[in-house]
């Protein structure tokens, strides 16, 4: 095929590269992406602490194994530690990674054993792995995945903890707390409560246990770039408006808008631009506006802030083995709905640290994690303001007056003008039919004079794999066989006049 159809994509993130990829290496060869940043990767971005180097963004390949394509991309591009590769690491089937070894702190300054908490750790898993089957078993209507949590909670603790103490209790539901917390962060949401409990149990795993890039996720950007044509990507060129279904006998049925005032034509567009973005421009960004059904989707799927802090110590407080580091507040309890107070510190939603391994090659970094409002709070903050907060509560929890970082580094997700957060969840009554309507080209059906005009690709259209990489890599993929189909079942005249 050698087709001169004008396609556009927006943006350079996984998803827009792999669009490109696969467009280029079938014969189109009109294929321009237009990108608002100086650089590629989108929300893969490798940064520096000192001498190492941390992901301000994705972190890991969720479940590399064959069906994965991130992870055979980076295995064929030589880019893995050797033991990622192995057949016992690709064979794991854990749904990410076994329990990491975890060294846990109370509010109160005390060191805690896991055994401790074991009660509140078995009951809070028990609650999460109902939460994921609930869409499967079609269970009674439950608005989120936090009133679920809630009300099923409220039972278990009468029967399981009816005769314990209060300080037992107290400990217990801080635990749970910290737990949920941690979901917050997994999902990219402020709150549980915003998570639709209906389509929760629609995200897949892979096998595989989890691995990261030694040289940084950007060594794959780099890659796949290093094979596209020079040129094919124009940077600090945001995309203004997409001017769709131009009813005048033109030949060519889309304007692209950029905010220099450029106007370029194009049969085709992939709009790729994060759920974030489009939820806070969709009425300018498209001209005529989307179809109400569409706009509707795009407004149950939830898009929250994750955003992570690294901090770098010349020493280690944790133990050589430990994975990562929970912190528990003695004053939270997971039952009551925690009320939005201004006066609430919002480190208390830092549920605590990874660490970075191996040693050998971070030195004594740990990365903290925390999510929701309180994380967007954080962005606004200057760097001593975050380490001063972080070296507190680091301080309080050891009992450790002593410990000081040597310096940080974090995240600032949703104040990316264009990311606005950090990914997307299937938020309150969110449906597959949602899901499906996120990935549906324009024009709809019934208007196929000219079709496929705008399509849609990006993390937050693949209906399994949202809110990863090789989602957004698969979406890229989606969305560029749907246009190289399209034109494998036009005649040879029509295609030689495309
Ligand atoms: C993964 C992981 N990971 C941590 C953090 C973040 C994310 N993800 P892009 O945004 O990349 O590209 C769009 C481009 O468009 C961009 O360059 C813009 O500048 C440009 N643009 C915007 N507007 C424009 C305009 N007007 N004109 C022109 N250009 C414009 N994924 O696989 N492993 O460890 C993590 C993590 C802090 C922020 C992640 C992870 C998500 C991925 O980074 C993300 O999906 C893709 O990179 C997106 O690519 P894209 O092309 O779609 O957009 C049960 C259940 C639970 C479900 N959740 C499970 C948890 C899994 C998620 N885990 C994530 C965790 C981490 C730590």
């Amino acid at each position: 095929m050698n087709i001169n159809s004008n396609i556009v994509i927006i943006g350079c993130g996984m998803s827009g590269i792999a669009a490109a990829h696969r467009l280029i290496g079938a014969g189109f060869n009109n294929v321009r992406i237009l990108e608002a940043t100086g650089r590629s990767g989108g929300r893969i971005k490798t940064g520096k602490l000192g001498n190492s180097i941390v992901e301000i963004g994705a972190n890991w390949i969720h479940g590399p194994s064959e069906g994965n394509p991130v992870f055979c991309l980076a295995r064929q591009y030589g880019l893995l530690d050797p033991e990622a590769l192995t057949p016992e690491n690709q064979a794991v089937d854990v749904a990410g990674h076994p329990p990491w070894v975890p060294n846990i702190f109370s509010s109160s300054g005390r060191r805690l054993k896991a055994e401790t908490l074991r009660p509140a750790v078995e009951v809070f898993f028990e609650l999460m792995q109902e939460s994921s089957e609930f869409h499967s078993k079609g269970g009674e209507p439950c608005a989120s995945v936090g009133d679920f949590i809630r009300s099923k909670l409220q039972q278990r603790v009468a029967e399981i903890w009816k005769d314990v103490d209060a300080n037992t209790r107290t400990l217990q539901m801080g635990a749970i707390s910290s737990m949920l917390k941690v979901e917050c962060s997994v999902n990219g949401t402020h709150s549980l409560d915003e998570v639709g409990l209906g389509a929760y149990g629609l995200y897949k795993t892979l096998p595989g246990l989890d691995c990261t890039f030694p040289g940084g996720y950007e060594t794959l950007i780099k890659k796949m770039m290093s094979e596209l044509p020079n040129g094919s990507v124009t940077y600090n060129q945001p995309v203004r408006c997409v001017h769709w279904n131009n009813t005048e006998k033109r030949k060519i049925p889309l304007t692209i808008e950029c905010e220099n005032g450029e106007k370029l034509s194009a049969d085709h567009v992939i709009v790729t631009v994060p759920l974030g973005y489009l939820k806070k421009h969709h009425t300018t960004l498209f001209h005529p506006p989307l179809p109400l059904h569409k706009l509707h989707s795009i407004q149950r799927q939830g898009f929250g802030t994750n955003n992570k802090i690294f901090v770098e110590f010349d020493s280690p407080w944790w133990d050589a083995d430990c994975e990562v580091i929970y912190l528990v507040w003695e004053d939270e309890d997971a039952i009551v709905d925690q009320e939005p107070d201004v006066q609430r510190p919002w480190i208390k939603k830092l549920f605590g640290f990874t660490v970075l391994k191996p040693t050998e090659r971070y030195g004594h970094i740990l990365c903290g994690w925390i999510a929701g409002h309180e994380s967007e709070y954080m962005e606004t903050l200057s760097e001593q303001e975050v380490m001063f907060a972080v070296t507190q509560l680091i301080r309080r929890f050891t009992g450790n007056p002593s410990i000081t970082p040597r310096r940080i580094v974090r995240s600032q997700w949703f104040h990316d003008p264009w990311t606005c957060g950090s990914y997307s969840y299937p938020g309150k009554q969110c449906s597959m039919q949602d899901l499906e309507n996120m990935m549906e080209p324009l024009p709809v059906k019934g208007l196929q004079s000219r079709p496929l005009q705008v399509l849609f690709a990006g993390e937050a259209t693949h209906p399994s794999y949202y809110s990863t990489v090789h989602g957004a890599l698969l979406s890229g993929w989606r969305e560029a066989d749907r246009l190289i189909s399209h034109y494998s079942s036009i005649s040879p005249s029509q295609l030689a006049k495309a």
